[in-house]
C-alpha cells in the first residue's frame, strides 16, 4: 500500500462543510488561473529538494497549500517520529521546518477537516510514543503552523493507507484506512469540527478506493476482487446507500488475468460519469479502462500494455481539459515518471512521456503526489528520492 492516493482522494471527496462566517485564512480561494495554455506547459526537469537529514526513513509524503499563498507545500513524515513541513517558495524550492510529532507510518493526510479554509494535518501514530490504533489531528492555522494534536481512536494499527472523503453525504470529511497489523479496513465519520466518531469496519477487497460511480452525489466503494472467488480479477462496485453503508458488490471481469495493484476513479471521457482504471501486473503491466455507461454499469472497453512497471499510479488531469490522464512512477534506474495522455475519449494511444527522476527506490510501492509548486495554476509532481534525504520535484512551467 502507498499513500499516493491520498491527495487525489481529497480532490474527489465532497468539499468540507461551509466555513463559519468568522473564518480566517484564505484557503478557500479558487486556485490560481492557469498562467498559460496547456500546449505551453512543460514538465521538469526534476530537482532535488532536501528534507531533514538523518531523521530516519521517510515513509509518507503529502501535498497541499498549508499557508494559503496559492503555492502547494509538502509534508514528509520520518521514522524518528518527526514531521517536515516544506513551504513552497514558488521557484521549485522549499523552506523547511522540522516538527516533533509521534509518527513513523504511512498514514498521513492534509485536508481541511473543520471547514475554516485552513488545511489540517492528520497522521497515524505508532512506535514507542504512540497511542495505539489512533490518529493525531493537528488543526492548521493557515500559516504553515499547526495546533497541538488531538488524538482519536481508529480501527487498525500500523496504518498503510488513508483516504479522506465524505462517506455519508453530510459534506463533512470522513477518514477511511487500512493497516498491516490486524483489524479490518474501517472508517470514522468526521464531525466537521476536526474530530472523528468511533470506527466502522467495511472490509473491502484490495485494492480499493472511493468514487461516485452511481451519480447520486455520494461516493461508492470500488474494489478489485482477485481472491479466486471469481474466475478472473473483477472490478466491483458496492453502492453507498448515502449513510456510509455499502451494498453487495456488482462486478465486472477484467480482460487481463493478472494481479491487481492499483485502482483509480476519474472521468476519462468528459461525460461527467466517473470511470474506473485498474492497473494489473504479472510479468507485464496493463492499464484496464472501464468506462461508466451510467447508473453504475461499466464497459471494460480498452486495455493498454505498458513497457514499464508502476510503484505508484494516479489518474489525474494534467492539462486542464477535464479528462483525466494517467501518471505512473517507476522507481527503477531505468524508470522515472511516465505520463500517459488521454486522447480525450478515454483512450491512451500515444507513447507515454517520460521524466527521469534518478535512482532506484528499491520499493514495490511508492508515493506520488501532485501540486502547483510554482503558483502558476499548473500541476507538477513530487516523490521521495530514496537514500538522499530529499524530495524529487517536477514543476510545470510555462515556456
Ligand atoms: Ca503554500
Ligand atoms: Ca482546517
Ligand atoms: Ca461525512
Ligand atoms: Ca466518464
Amino acid at each position: 500500500m502507498f499513500l499516493g492516493v491520498v491527495p487525489l482522494a481529497f480532490a474527489k471527496g465532497e468539499p468540507p462543510a461551509a466555513p463559519p462566517a468568522a473564518a480566517k485564512g484564505t484557503g478557500c480561494k479558487a486556485p490560481p488561473a492557469p498562467a498559460c495554455s496547456a500546449d505551453k506547459v512543460a514538465l521538469g526537469p526534476a530537482t532535488a529538494s532536501p528534507f531533514t537529514a538523518n531523521a530516519g526513513d521517510a515513509p509518507a509524503l503529502a501535498a497541499a497549500d498549508v499557508n494559503n499563498d496559492g503555492k502547494t507545500d509538502l509534508v514528509v513524515t520520518h521514522t524518528n517520529g518527526s514531521i517536515d513541513v516544506m513551504l513552497s517558495k514558488g521557484d521549485g524550492t522549499f523552506d523547511l521546518k522540522n516538527t516533533d510529532a509521534r509518527v513513523s507510518g504511512y498514514g498521513l493526510g492534509l485536508v481541511d477537516l473543520d471547514g475554516d479554509c485552513n488545511v489540517d494535518l492528520v497522521f497515524s501514530s505508532f512506535g514507542s510514543r504512540s497511542v495505539g490504533n489512533s490518529v493525531d489531528v493537528r488543526l492548521g492555522k493557515g500559516t504553515g503552523k499547526f495546533a497541538l494534536p488531538q488524538n482519536f481512536p481508529i480501527g487498525v494499527d500500523n496504518v498503510v493507507k488513508m483516504i479522506f472523503t465524505d462517506l455519508n453525504g453530510d459534506r463533512r470529511v470522513d477518514i477511511a484506512y487500512e493497516g498491516n497489523n490486524g483489524g479490518a479496513p474501517s472508517y470514522n465519520l468526521g464531525t466537521g469540527k476536526g474530530a472523528f466518531t468511533s470506527p466502522t469496519a467495511f472490509v473491502p477487497h484490495d485494492p480499493w478506493t472511493f468514487g461516485d460511480v452511481t451519480g447520486d452525489g455520494v461516493v461508492d466503494l470500488i474494489e478489485v476482487d482477485a481472491t479466486g472467488a471469481r474466475k478472473v480479477p473483477s472490478m466491483c462496485v458496492r453502492a453507498n446507500n448515502g449513510r456510509g453503508q455499502f451494498a453487495d458488490p456488482v462486478c465486472y471481469e477484467l480482460t487481463v488475468n493478472a494481479r491487481p495493484r492499483f485502482v483509480q476513479v476519474a472521468d476519462l471521457n468528459g461525460d461527467g460519469k466517473a470511470d474506473v482504471i485498474v492497473l494489473t501486473e504479472e510479468n507485464d503491466s496493463w492499464v484496464n479502462v472501464l468506462l461508466n455507461l451510467g447508473g453504475g454499469k461499466f464497459d471494460d472497453r480498452e486495455k493498454y500494455k505498458l513497457d514499464f512497471n508502476c510503484n505508484a499510479f494516479l489518474a489525474t488531469d494534467t492539462n486542464h481539459d477535464g479528462k483525466a490522464d494517467l501518471a505512473c512512477y517507476w522507481g527503477n534506474t531505468n524508470g522515472g515518471l511516465f505520463v500517459l495522455h488521454n486522447k480525450g475519449d478515454g483512450s491512451f494511444g500515444q507513447k507515454p512521456e517520460k521524466y527521469p527522476l534518478g535512482g532506484d527506490s528499491g520499493r514495490s510501492e511508492e508515493v506520488l503526489v501532485m501540486g502547483d509548486w510554482l503558483g502558476n495554476g499548473h500541476l507538477g509532481f513530487a516523490t521521495i528520492q530514496r537514500g538522499t534525504d530529499a524530495v524529487s520535484v517536477i514543476s510545470a512551467e510555462c515556456r
